[in-house]
């Protein structure tokens, strides 16, 4: 681990809400993730967190990926919107408990988005943040798009973005789950955890799928989006965050077990 070494963490929200249930923050998650930061000595370091039982059933009612369809959805906007920043809320208590400097910046006021891909960033506060030596804490969330009306940006995307514009040494994704598993592990008893990916094996999924892998919805979407930090010579190792111990090691540049997407 350098010392310069820019870091960008996302803690899923699988891993720090209940997802199937309505804004059900997992605090001692949240509070045992926000410890293993502080131990980890990383200070270069920007924190993406997900939606999970947040945003994602009010983005679902209101049909928000679909885009502006009528006025009742702006009540949807704007309650998906607060429903994330109450999540930021809980991470942020826990992460100034611990001493650390987070800061946190809402993607709603930072980013535009063009049928859902980022299309215009502000993000001279992200750089200003990290210049003085604090964390900016960003999150998925509902925002403006230039040709849809708004948009569900994911934390993924963010993460991608960020890491790519500001140069990241590395990324790690804090999941629910040990990492990337040949198929569905909650419906294949034999899905084997991936150790290793590299961006080919993504590009095979793309082009109809690969004989190794068969991971489709949540899953599919991530590999996508993180397949070209690998590529630009930024590895992505995905971690259980919901065990103790891994989101610290993984910091602390140690091998653990999850799955190191990278080129090399
Ligand atoms: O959980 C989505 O962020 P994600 C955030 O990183 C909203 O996909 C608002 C649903």
């Amino acid at each position: 681990m350098r010392a310069d070494e820019l870091v960008v963490l996302k803690l899923g929200g699988s891993a720090i809400t209940f997802k199937e249930e309505l804004r059900k923050a997992d605090e001692q998650t949240i509070r045992r993730l926000a410890g293993e930061i502080a131990a980890s000595g990383v200070r270069r370091l920007i924190i993406v967190h997900g939606g999970g039982g947040f945003g994602h059933p009010l983005a679902h009612e209101y049909r928000l990926h679909e885009g502006l369809r009528g006025d009742w959805q702006l009540r949807g906007l704007a309650e998906t919107h607060r429903a994330m920043e109450e999540l930021n809320g809980i991470v942020m208590e826990a992460l100034l408990a611990e001493g650390l400097p987070a800061v946190p910046l809402p993607p709603i006021s930072c980013f535009i988005t063009r049928a859902g891909r980022i299309r215009k960033a502000f993000i001279e506060p992200v750089r200003a943040v990290l210049d003085l030596g604090a964390i900016p804490v960003l999150y998925g969330d509902v925002v403006l798009d230039e040709a849809q009306g708004f948009a569900i940006l994911s934390g993924d995307q963010i993460v991608a973005y960020l890491a790519l514009a500001l140069g990241a040494s590395r990324v790690i994704l804090g999941l629910g789950i040990d990492g990337v598993f040949t198929s569905d592990p909650l419906k294949n008893p034999g899905a084997r955890l991936i150790e290793r990916l590299r961006p080919e094996d993504i590009q095979a999924l793309e082009a109809g799928g690969s004989a190794a892998l068969d991971v489709t919805g949540g899953m599919g979407k991530k590999l996508k989006e993180m397949a070209p930090l690998a590529s630009a010579g930024i590895p992505v190792l995905f971690v259980n965050a919901r065990r103790p111990g891994l989101v610290l090691r993984a910091l602390r540049g140690e091998k653990i077990m999850g799955t190191l997407l990278s080129a090399a």
